[in-house]
């Protein structure tokens, strides 16, 4: 018997995978948590029926919702991710010798435990055995409303905005996390497809601006997300992620980065026509 999982993109439009098990399926107070093994991308966890992460591609999205901040602020010390509870962002700021701190707040702890116990490639630093990293199961609302004034980079490594992220992509938490950044501080926040979300970027970026002097979209290739074209928002106090890019610093990083590179850190800020429309001010 051959099992496909299909997520749907659209009414019309979906992507299918082979499945040959299913790890775990269950359900917390937030969401519905599976976890299936694929034929082609290895294992992969959903979050209401939607593709969070699979163990073959997620290290363009993990490059890229952490390298491009970290590599522009110019000594990033403590960092907060909201939302990530997989691991594979906290993985990546690790690889930042400078970082003193990394924060993870997610509101699911069933995400953290199950990541723990069958994602082990993303999640092997918040397995609780490394000091520079310190977990909390909370609200990141209610979490930075507690933490303000304390962070040089806060990633929001979020679902799509239904279910317990909706809060995540509106002007008040914008302000809040505004708030918790530090005088020089850098937001950066996963921003859905420039393909298929028009409207949830308009608003989003909307109101980014409405709180940041600096915002710029870019961009990353990501198979198993709706289009494949993936975008993140760089929302910023005061560096500028181009003009204040430090290239030789980004260069001369002493890990290996299978997507992320200097070039591509430029590359990525560049986007298509109608990529820019929909963030058009
Ligand atoms: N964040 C999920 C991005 C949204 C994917 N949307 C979708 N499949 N419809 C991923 C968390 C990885 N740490």
């Amino acid at each position: 018997m051959d099992l496909w999982y299909t997520e749907k993109h659209s009414e019309n439009v979906g992507i299918s995978m082979k499945v040959s098990e299913t790890l775990f399926s269950g359900k917390s107070e937030y969401q519905k948590l599976d976890i299936l093994e694929t034929l082609e991308y290895g294992r992969m966890m959903l979050l209401d029926g939607l593709v969070m992460v699979t163990e073959r591609d997620e290290f363009i999205y993990h490059d890229m919702i952490v390298h491009p901040a970290l590599f522009t602020h110019p000594d990033p010390k403590q960092v907060l991710v909201i939302g990530g509870g997989d691991g594979g962002s906290i993985r990546e700021i690790m690889k930042h010798p400078g970082v003193e701190l990394a924060t993870l707040c997610e509101i699911d702890g069933l995400v953290i435990d199950k990541s723990v116990e069958l994602l082990p490639s993303m999640a092997s630093e918040i397995d609780g055995s490394n000091p520079r990293v310190k977990l909390h199961v909370d609200d990141g609302l209610a979490y930075i409303r507690e933490h303000q004034n304390q962070f040089d980079v806060i990633l929001v490594d979020s679902t799509d905005p239904i279910g317990p992220a909706v809060g995540l992509f509106e002007e008040d938490f914008y302000r809040l996390v505004f708030g918790a950044l530090k005088t020089d501080g850098i937001m950066v926040a996963q921003s859905e497809s420039p393909f298929y979300h028009a409207e949830i970027q308009k608003n989003m970026y909307r109101n980014l601006r409405a709180v940041y002097p600096v915002v710029e979209m870019y961009q990353a290739f990501i198979p198993t997300y709706p289009s494949g074209f993936w975008s993140f928002a760089f929302a910023s106090k005061k560096y500028h992620p181009v003009k204040d890019f430090n290239r030789q610093r980004a260069a001369d990083r002493d890990f290996y980065s299978k997507y992320y590179n200097a070039d591509l850190h430029l590359g990525a800020f560049m986007l298509p026509t109608f990529a820019k429309e929909n963030i058009a001010e």
